[in-house]
């Protein structure tokens, strides 16, 4: 699939996407969706990534799924929106994402965000689900992630409220793991560099597991990490972690 709407580079391990709509501040539309499940589909076949980043092109992540098409839609043609599809692909992308977060992330764009496992911001971030305020409320993953991540109270304020925070405010809630101090996406290219040195079979089971009990029970969540731990043993990167460690050196991992 050529891209017209994303950018997507593997470079030295690491895979990036940029939304590139710059003039409606990446507002993204379901052809971005489809690009953002190609991706996906790629990195799930075959890959040289141990992680990937998420950004926005010019100044900003996403300012929301664009509005212009949906303002005529019927509940069928909203429902075929691509959007969960996507985000669904890249939380199960075995490999950590990282959004990068300048400038706005509202609705949709937002959303994407949630559906990575980190989030860095720019101070000039503004993060927001302003749905409500167009008669709609999230819809792409919005009312079901982000209690999971920020907690139901304030989770419920921003969506019933729609109100846009700022850095500061979503460094104190959990939304962003941290402010960058410098370029937003250097900061999240050292994070993601430092996971090209762990066994990519371990962090991907491990992401699974989290993900798993995040959607389940808990005990059902026990049996699954303990069925994934388990699996660990039957790995070349849990003999040579553990061999590592009994010989005083750094591990060499190999993905087996
Ligand atoms: N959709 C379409 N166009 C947009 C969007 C958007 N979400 N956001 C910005 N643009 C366009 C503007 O229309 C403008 O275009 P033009 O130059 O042709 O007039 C251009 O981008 C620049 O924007 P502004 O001039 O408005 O820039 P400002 O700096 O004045 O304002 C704001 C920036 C505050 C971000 C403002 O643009 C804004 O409020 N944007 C809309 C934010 C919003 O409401 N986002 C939520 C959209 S709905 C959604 O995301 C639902 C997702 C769920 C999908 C579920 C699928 C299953």
């Amino acid at each position: 699939m050529k891209y017209r709407f994303i950018e997507f580079i593997i470079d030295d391990g690491i895979a990036q996407i940029k939304i590139n709509r710059p003039e409606v501040l990446n507002a993204l539309n379901i052809e971005t969706g489809d690009e953002i499940i190609d991706v996906c589909n790629k990195l799930k076949k075959e890959s040289s990534a141990r992680a990937m980043i998420i950004t926005g092109s010019g100044s900003n992540f996403a300012a929301g799924a664009d509005i212009i098409p949906m303002m005529n839609a019927s509940p069928q043609e909203a429902r075929k929106l691509t959007f969960n599809r996507a985000f669904n692909s890249i939380e199960s992308l075995e490999l950590p994402v990282i959004a990068a977060i300048s400038g706005y992330a509202l609705g949709g764009g937002l959303e994407l965000a949630l559906a990575c496992d980190f989030r860095i911001c720019s101070e000039d971030a503004k993060m927001g689900l302003p749905e409500i305020k167009l008669g709609i409320f999230p819809g792409a993953g919005g009312t079901q992630r982000l209690p999971k991540i920020i907690g139901t109270g304030r989770a419920k304020e921003m969506i019933f409220t729609g109100a846009v925070i700022e850095a500061e405010r979503a460094f104190e809630i959990g939304l962003v793991n941290s402010i960058a101090e410098d370029d937003v996406l250097n900061e999240a290219l050292k994070m993601a560099k430092t996971f090209r040195s762990l066994s990519p079979l371990t962090l991907g089971a491990a992401k699974r597991a989290v993900n798993f009990g995040l959607g389940n029970d808990l005990q059902a969540g026990i049996r699954f990490e303990e069925e994934l731990w388990a699996g660990c043993f039957s790995t070349d990167d849990q003999r040579e972690g553990m061999k590592a460690f009994s010989e005083k050196r750094k591990p060499e991992f190999t993905g087996r």
